[in-house]
């Protein structure tokens, strides 16, 4: 790698670092999920592992719902299993982890529970390339 391209690549990385409300430079997204939101809403993952810690700070049960590309849900009645690619189920205190490893691009994230979409559990994950 010339140190041309070496230094494109650390700038690349600084800037994907900077814009993120939260990233994951060691492939580790840390949520908080509330009743009912999650903080943050919008998390960035460098493509390749990635792994999530989902802790449920609120007082109901709550899931961290990656949904296949293309999938439209406006309430939670439409969800269906299939649209989901990853599911983190959290109880009320606990803290929950699971892996992926999704291919690069834009990801909704929704609480499935009946009714937290509408309350606002709506977010977003992007894996980069
Ligand atoms: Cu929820």
């Amino acid at each position: 790698m010339s140190l041309r391209l070496a230094l494109a690549s650390a700038i690349g990385t600084l800037i994907i670092t900077a814009c993120a409300g939260s990233s994951a430079d060691s492939g580790l997204l840390e949520i908080a999920v509330d009743d009912f939101e999650f903080r943050p809403s919008a998390v960035t993952a460098a493509s390749g592992d990635v792994q999530v810690e989902v802790r449920n700070v609120g007082g109901v049960d709550h899931n961290w719902t990656v949904l296949q590309p293309g999938a439209v849900i406006i309430t939670s009645s439409e969800f269906e299993a299939s649209m989901a690619l990853v599911v983190v189920d959290v109880a009320p205190r606990a803290v929950e982890t699971a892996s992926f490893n999704l291919p690069p691009g834009p990801y909704v994230v929704i609480c499935t529970v009946p009714g937290h979409l509408e309350a606002g559990m709506k977010g977003e994950l992007t894996i980069g390339g």
